[in-house]
């Protein structure tokens, strides 16, 4: 069986990852980094069915060990100090993570497995302040956060590491991709979270930030898939996945809401605390590449997405309230 190492395990995209590369037949390696409390929620329902291996994106010689016990043959780079706010706060860990994490990676690789397939979880951030509509692989990148400087780094030294070393690396560009597994902190599942709590009485109102601003939303488990498909091809290139599509934050609050018969205008309020000091204000995707050469495409749109998230907090609440 063929063995992939996947870094990022226990967040969102790692688990529907895992998930599906057990579907597939692999034997899964996920790496996690040690922590006081276990922090396995999404991948309680897989954790008799994968091997779980210590390692930390700050230190090489964890990860060298990795590679030489496990011999993946395949490795998902899905690891990384994810959210855009805190690479403000925490600029150098997000360098640190993020940026020189995935150079640790693919050091580590180079010396111990060469011939494996690399895969780097690059961003839409990295498009920032874009430079053209819609973002291609060719787009320009004008990144706008600390987080999004990260990714570039990232995925210019996914790029290097191809062209020097003759490794198979790769980067998928993803848009935002969310579903009911997505951290509390993100916009999307903040809002469903917030829409569940309120309708069945445990909150009053939500309070966010600019609500002006527009994503390429797609739904996770549809994303893991391409990852997998950059990694079949018979060379190494990178693609941008998204959805083509791209919708303001206040229309994600305008289903949320309307999907638990509430309008979203009696329980958002303005928070300033949760505007950035630089904002990427316009996301949309060209995922014609990955359509034609990779035969990818979404399964799930934006309101099934919307819903299916309203949906599973409300029953997730429901659940513990013994409803
Ligand atoms: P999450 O934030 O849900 O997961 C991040 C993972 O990285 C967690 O498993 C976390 O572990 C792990 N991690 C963080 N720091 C370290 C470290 N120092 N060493 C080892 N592991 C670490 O992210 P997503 O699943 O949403 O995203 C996966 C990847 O894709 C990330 O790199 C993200 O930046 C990128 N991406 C995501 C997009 C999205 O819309 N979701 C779009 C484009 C790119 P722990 O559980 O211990 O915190
Ligand atoms: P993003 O996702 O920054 O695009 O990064 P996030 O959901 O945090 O923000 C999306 C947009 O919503 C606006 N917004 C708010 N955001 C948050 N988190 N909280 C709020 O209260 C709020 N109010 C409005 C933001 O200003 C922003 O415009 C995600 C992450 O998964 C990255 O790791 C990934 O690389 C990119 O998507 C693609």
């Amino acid at each position: 069986m063929p063995v992939a190492l996947v870094t990022g395990i226990t967040g969102q995209d790692g688990s529907y990852l895992a998930e599906m590369l057990l579907e597939k037949g692999y034997d899964v390696v996920g790496m996690v980094r040690r922590s006081s409390t276990i922090t396995f929620d999404r991948i309680e329902q897989i954790q008799d069915k994968i091997t779980i291996v210590q390692g930390d994106l700050h230190d090489q010689s964890s990860l060298v060990n990795v590679f030489e016990e496990y011999k993946p043959d395949e490795v998902y780079n899905l690891a990384a100090q994810s959210f855009v706010p805190t690479s403000w706060n925490q600029p150098v860990l997000t360098g640190e993570v993020t940026a020189l994490g995935v150079t640790r990676m693919l050091d580590a690789m180079r010396l111990v497995r060469p011939k494996a397939r690399f895969y780097q979880a690059s961003s839409s951030e990295m498009f920032g302040k874009v430079q053209e509509v819609p973002q291609s692989e060719s787009t320009p990148l004008y990144p706008r956060s600390p987080y999004g400087v990260a990714k570039v780094y990232g995925h210019w030294i996914t790029i290097n590491y191809r062209e020097s070393y003759d490794m198979f690396a790769v980067s998928g560009i993803l848009f935002n991709h969310e579903s009911p597994r997505r951290g509390l902190e993100f916009v999307t599942r903040k809002i469903t979270n917030g829409v569940a709590r309120i309708k069945l009485g445990l909150d009053t109102e939500i309070g966010l930030g600019n609500l002006d601003s527009r994503r390429d939303w797609g739904y996770a488990k549809d994303y893991v898939e391409a990852m997998w498909l950059m990694l079949q091809k018979d060379s190494p290139d990178d693609y941008v996945i998204g959805t083509g599509e791209t919708h303001e934050v206040r229309e994600f609050c305008e289903i949320a809401f309307s999907y638990a018969d509430l309008d979203y205008k009696e329980f958002v309020k303005k928070d300033e605390r949760f505007f950035r000091p630089a904002e990427v204000d316009l996301l949309v995707s060209d995922p014609s590449k990955a359509k034609q050469e990779l035969g990818w495409e979404i399964k799930v749109g934006f309101k099934e997405l919307v819903e299916m998230m309203v949906q599973a907090d409300l029953d997730k609440i429901k659940q513990k309230l013994g409803q």
